[in-house]
C-alpha cells in the first residue's frame, strides 16, 4: 500500500512500450517513477513483469499519481498523439496546482503543442512538449530527447531528461533545451522527415545494385558494412547491412519476401507541408514522402509494371565503378536533404520566433535517435564555428565534399536514368544543388508568363528590387 506522502521525482503515464522503457531508464538513473495507466491491468502487469523489484510506484488513479509526486509536480506522458493528450490533460489540470510541470513525450503535431503551452500557461501550469527518439531500445537505454515549451520548468526537468538521454561519443547527453511553445515538437518533426529522407536515398542505392547492377544480397549487404566504416557511418546504413543478412527459412534474402508498399505514421507529411507552409523547398524529404505514397499503390504499379515499357534495367557495365560512386552520390544527397532541413528549421525559427541553436540540435541527433551518425558531428561544427552560417552548403567541409563526389553523383544519377530506375531523392537533391546554385534560373520567363495572362505583372534585372512592370505580351513584338 503506498502511503499518501509526496515522494516520487516523476510521474509517467501511459505504459505502452515507449512508456514502459523510459520509466525503466529512470529508475536505472535514480530518480523515484510513479507510474499510471489509463487501464490498470496494464499498470500490474508492468509491476509484476519489467518494473518487480525496481523502486516504480504504481498509481491506480489520477488523484494516487497527483499525491505522490513531490513538488513542483512533474508528469510526463507517452500517450497517443491527438485527442487522447487534450482528454489527459483536462482530467489533469484540476488535481494540478501552479508551478506543476506537464511534459507532453509523444510525437504530437508542433501546433497542439504550441495551443496547449498557451492555454496551461494561463493556466499557471508549466507545460513541456519533448520530442522522445531512437524507439523502444533508444526509450530503455538513452534517447535523444528534444525539449521545448515553457523554458521555467527546463530547469526542473534538466537534470532527469540528460541522466537519461544518450551520451554523444564525447559524453555530451543527447538531450538539451530546443526553444519556445511548440519547438521541441517541431525539431523532432523535422528529425523524423530526414529520417525519411535518408532512409528513401538508401532504397534508392539498393533498388539500383540490385535491379541495375545485378548484385545479390550478399554483395550488397557487403557493401553497407564497407559504407557503414566510412563517412556514412550511421545507424541507418548499419541496419540495413544488417537486414540484408536475415535469410527466410528457406535460406534466401528475408528482405525480398517483404511487400514493397511502404506505411507511414505521418511526421514525413507533417514535415514537407510545414515546408510548403513556410515556402522552404524541402525536395528531398518531400521526394520521400510521395515515393512511400507511390510505393503504397501496389496494386496500380502491378498493372502498370505489364503495360508501361521502359529500358532494360540491368546493365552489369561499369558495376564496381558504379558502387563507389553511389558512396559519393549517397553522401551528396545526405548533405543536400540536411542542408534543406536545417533551412526548414532556420525558417520555423522566424515565423514563430524560436531561438534555436543547430549546433545544439545537430549534437543531439549525434546519438540515441534513428539518424544517428558520425556526419552529424560535422554539422555540429559547421554552426558552433559560424551559428549565423546561411546554408550548410556554405560551411567549407560540406562544400569541398560536394565539389568532391559531384561527379560521381551525377553518374550515378545518369545510370539510374539510363536503366529506367527510379532515383527521386537523390535525383532531386542533384537538381536543388544546381538550382541552388544557380544566379539565374528561369523564372524570368515564368514571371512573364504569369504577367501576360494574370497581369501579375514584374520585376527588372536592370532596375531596383521593389519596382512593378507590365507589358502587352500578346502584342507580338510591338
Ligand atoms: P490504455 O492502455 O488505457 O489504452 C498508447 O496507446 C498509450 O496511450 C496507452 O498507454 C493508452 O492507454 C494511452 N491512452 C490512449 N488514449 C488515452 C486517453 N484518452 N487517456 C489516457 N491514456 C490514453
Amino acid at each position: 500500500m503506498v502511503e499518501n506522502k509526496a515522494q516520487a521525482d516523476i510521474a509517467l503515464i501511459g505504459l505502452a512500450v515507449m512508456g514502459q522503457n523510459l520509466i525503466l531508464n529512470m529508475a536505472d538513473h535514480g530518480f523515484s517513477v510513479a507510474a499510471y495507466n489509463r487501464t490498470v491491468s496494464r499498470l500490474d502487469e508492468f509491476l509484476s513483469s519489467a518494473a518487480k523489484g525496481t523502486s516504480v510506484i504504481g498509481a491506480r488513479s489520477l488523484p494516487e499519481l497527483v499525491a505522490v509526486l513531490k513538488k513542483p509536480r512533474r508528469i510526463m506522458f507517452m500517450v497517443k498523439a491527438g485527442t487522447a493528450v487534450d482528454e489527459l490533460i483536462q482530467e489533469l489540470v484540476p488535481l494540478l496546482e501552479a508551478g506543476d510541470i506537464l511534459i507532453d513525450g509523444g510525437n504530437s503535431l508542433f501546433t497542439d503543442t504550441q495551443r496547449r503551452c498557451a492555454e496551461l500557461g494561463a493556466k499557471g501550469l508549466l507545460y513541456i512538449g519533448s520530442g522522445v527518439s531512437g524507439g523502444e531500445e533508444g526509450a530503455r537505454r538513452g534517447p535523444a530527447l528534444m525539449p521545448g515549451g515553457d523554458a521555467r520548468a527546463w530547469p526542473y526537468i534538466k537534470d532527469i531528461f540528460q541522466a537519461i538521454a544518450a551520451k554523444a561519443s564525447d559524453g555530451e547527453p543527447c538531450c538539451d533545451w530546443v526553444g519556445q511553445g511548440g519547438a521541441g515538437h517541431y525539431v523532432k518533426m523535422a528529425h523524423n522527415g530526414i529520417e525519411y529522407g535518408d532512409m528513401q536515398i538508401i532504397c534508392e542505392a539498393y533498388h539500383l545494385m540490385r535491379d541495375g547492377l545485378g548484385m545479390s544480397s550478399e554483395e550488397m549487404q557487403q557493401t553497407f558494412s564497407r559504407w557503414n566504416s566510412g563517412p556514412l557511418d550511421s545507424y541507418l546504413i548499419g541496419i540495413t547491412a544488417d537486414i540484408l543478412a536475415v535469410k527466410d527459412a528457406d535460406g534466401s534474402p528475408l528482405v525480398e519476401r517483404v511487400l514493397d508498399a511502404a506505411g507511414q505514421k505521418g511526421t514525413g507529411k507533417w514535415t514537407g507541408i510545414s515546408s510548403l507552409d513556410l515556402g522552404v523547398p524541402l525536395t528531398l524529404i518531400s521526394e520521400a514522402v510521395y515515393a512511400r505514397y507511390l510505393s503504397a499503390q501496389k496494386e496500380e504499379r502491378l498493372r502498370a509494371a505489364e503495360v508501361l515499357k521502359g529500358p532494360e534495367s540491368r546493365s552489369e557495365a561499369g558495376r564496381e565503378g558504379l558502387v563507389t560512386d553511389l558512396e559519393q552520390a549517397l553522401l551528396a544527397a545526405k548533405i543536400v536533404s540536411y542542408a534543406q532541413g536545417f533551412m526548414l528549421l532556420r525558417e520555423a525559427a522566424r515565423e514563430y520566433k524560436w531561438e534555436l541553436d543547430y549546433s545544439a540540435i545537430a549534437s543531439i541527433w549525434r546519438a540515441g535517435c534513428i539518424i544517428r551518425s558520425v556526419f552529424l558531428n560535422k554539422i555540429k561544427e559547421a554552426y558552433l564555428s559560424n551559428p549565423d552560417l546561411l546554408n550548410l552548403f556554405m560551411d567549407s567541409f560540406f562544400r569541398e565534399t560536394l565539389e568532391k563526389c559531384q561527379p560521381a553523383w551525377r553518374r550515378v544519377i545518369v545510370a539510374a536514368v539510363q536503366r529506367g530506375i527510379p532515383v527521386p531523392a537523390l535525383s532531386s537533391a542533384l537538381s536543388f544543388y544546381d538550382g541552388y546554385r544557380c544566379a539565374r534560373l528561369p523564372a524570368n520567363l515564368l514571371q512573364a508568363q504569369r504577367d501576360y495572362f494574370g497581369a501579375h505583372t514584374y520585376e527588372r534585372v536592370d532596375r531596383p528590387r521593389g519596382e512593378f512592370f507590365h507589358s502587352d505580351w500578346s502584342n507580338k513584338g510591338a
